[in-house]
């Protein structure tokens, strides 16, 4: 086996990517949802969508789920472990909910109602306790929180506000727990966002304690932001937590991971690998998918998503930093620039269906996934449930 391939089949068994339960059922935009019959009704269906993902590409063994949506109120908490463990999952990082209730309309955990940022408290309180009932080991904060016009809010009680509800929050961690911040520049609020860039989410994850970290969601940058310097800083700092990962064109489009740009996720794996390789501790990074697959295929979206990701960790895997670090130090920047240039044009996908045959996979999972016939199989069954169930898919945006 060349040097090449085996650098490709150990960086492989070292990555790993969470897929999100919201990515398997009916979503939409802004201006109305697309229905496909085989979208997920249940957190049954959608943890049998999981399974089937990493069934076939062996590298999506968790899966994020969401507290409201997955997690009602007094559902069966060990019912669902074991449906997850039935499909071959364990359920990932816990995402609360802590902006789709009328009380959150001016926000959560900033605000200014006591009463509501208790109640969002309270809800993250309960899902870090969900969090230790499920095993799971990320507690991953995304806030709504904001304002729309200039004046609206005191920028800075907010912040306050925030600091103390994060800290409280922390404070329920035990063990090797890792409270995630996301931040977000806008959308929904479009003035300010009280966690709006990477530098905010630095600050509140310090004073919140040591087992907070932040969380890079790649569509919530400004257009032509340097995400893979953020990266290389939060890693450097110890305060890289994990990953969001989707692409876009414009602002937040949730499109799939490398369909508009590879060459950006490919420098981010590389900063990733190239921080390992100086002896940063990269094994606790959690990779996860946040995308909105309103037009492809749920599942197979899925499964592209995964591949895209190993193919650009394995082309990451690749660069010469002997050679690379050389070229730097002289200044050489065409060769310090090919080096990584000749690590993305490799064609990987050889060494990565060896990976899969190795493991008793299909060597290419979309084409095993369609020959499987699952998506016409979900889509008659779930079809029937819904007709049974008396539910309606139809019901536009704003109507
Ligand atoms: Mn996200």
């Amino acid at each position: 086996m060349s040097k090449q391939t085996d650098r490709i089949l150990k960086a492989l068994d070292q990555f790993n990517i969470e897929t999100p339960s919201w990515g398997y059922g009916d979503t939409g935009t802004r201006f109305g949802k697309f229905f496909q019959d085989a979208a997920a009704i249940t957190i049954d269906d959608k943890l049998s969508d999981a399974g089937i993902v990493h069934r076939f590409t062996g590298c999506c063994p968790s899966v994020a789920v969401h507290v409201l949506w997955d997690f009602p109120p007094k559902c069966d908490i060990n019912a669902v472990l074991r449906t997850a463990r039935k499909h071959g999952v364990r359920i990932g990082a816990i995402n609360p909910n802590v902006f789709q209730a009328q009380d959150y309309k001016f926000g959560s955990l900033g605000n200014p109602d006591p009463a509501v940022r208790r109640k969002a408290l309270r809800h993250i309180l309960d899902s870090v306790e969900l969090m230790h009932a499920t095993k799971s080991r990320f507690l991953s904060l995304w806030f709504a929180d904001g304002s729309c016009y200039p004046g609206q809010s005191d920028i800075v009680q907010r912040k306050e506000w925030f600091a103390e509800g994060l800290r409280k929050s922390h404070d329920k961690l035990r063990g090797n727990d890792i409270m995630l911040v996301e931040y977000k520049p806008f959308e929904p609020a479009f003035y300010h966002t009280d966690i709006g860039d990477w530098g905010m989410a630095y600050i509140l994850s310090r004073q919140s304690g040591k087992r907070a970290r932040v969380l890079v969601d790649t569509g919530h940058h400004y257009q032509s932001q340097n995400i893979e310097q953020i990266v290389a800083w939060l890693l450097d700092e110890n305060m890289l937590g994990g990953f969001h990962f989707n692409d876009r064109r414009y602002a937040d489009d949730d499109l799939t991971l490398g369909c508009i740009d590879p060459y950006q996720v490919f420098r981010i794996f590389h900063e990733i690998q190239l921080a390992g390789w100086k002896g940063k501790n990269i094994r606790d990074i959690a990779y996860m998918v946040d995308q909105c697959h309103n037009l492809k295929g749920k599942v197979e979206e899925t499964i592209q998503t995964a591949m895209n990701a190993q193919e650009l960790w394995a082309k990451a895997a690749l660069v010469d930093y002997d050679k690379l670090g050389r070229h730097q130090m002289r200044c050489e920047l065409i060769d310090a620039e090919n080096c990584l240039r000749a690590a993305f044009s490799t064609d990987v996908r050889p060494a990565i269906e060896l990976w899969r045959r190795k493991r008793g996979l299909h060597p290419d999972p979309l084409k095993a996934f369609r020959a499987s016939g699952y998506e016409r199989k979900a889509a008659k069954d779930r079809a029937a449930r819904r007709r049974a169930a008396g539910i309606v898919q139809g019901k536009s945006f704003a109507f």
